[in-house]
């Protein structure tokens, strides 16, 4: 049988600020892996998902990325702010997709930058970007009991509009 090695990747610019160097240690040897070219490796994409696993995931140029605490809408808005980034906010099925990952990762719900507390029943992002994609659960947004206008995402990955005042896991998108 053929020995298995594990090896644990890292990426850094310690030694060069222009760009990312990569090297990998076994457990062992700690011995860097040698032999990139200048500008190698070029799948940075796969080494993202590497690194941001199990709190984030990357869609196209997008990262989406939690902290793994909670916070009603002001607080997790505010929370992303802080590290400049957006509450999450997805544009298309991929970015829900990645959204409700990183959510069963955590097994809690997210709220979106995405609210009608402006204009009941009027969905927007939080730059009052009209909603160009959705992905409603069947019949909602309901506006259950006149308090709902934030929107949180089910295991589903489906929508619901829900108080502002829940407390929800919080990611941000950069
Ligand atoms: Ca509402
Ligand atoms: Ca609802």
């Amino acid at each position: 049988m053929e020995e298995q090695k594990c090896f644990e990747v890292s990426l850094h610019d310690e030694i060069d600020q222009h760009g990312y160097n990569y090297s990998s240690q076994f457990p062992k040897e700690k011995k860097p892996l040698e032999g990139w070219e200048w500008g190698r490796p070029e799948d940075l994409q796969g080494l993202k998902m590497i690194l941001l696993f199990p709190n984030g995931m990357t869609v196209s140029e997008k990262i989406f990325k939690t902290e793994s605490s909670k916070g009603n809408f002001e607080t997790s808005k505010a929370a992303c702010s802080k590290v400049g980034g957006l509450l999450a906010s997805p544009r298309n099925s991929a970015e829900n997709s990645a959204i409700q990952q990183i959510a069963a990762r955590h097994k809690k719900m997210p709220f979106l930058g995405i609210n009608d507390i402006q204009t009941e029943g009027t969905f927007k992002h939080l730059n009052g970007e009209a909603l160009g994609y959705s992905n409603w659960a069947l019949n909602k947004p309901d506006n259950s009991e006149g308090i709902e206008d934030c929107v949180e995402v089910r295991p589903s990955g489906k929508w619901n509009d829900k108080s502002c005042a829940e407390k929800q896991l919080i990611i941000c998108e950069y």
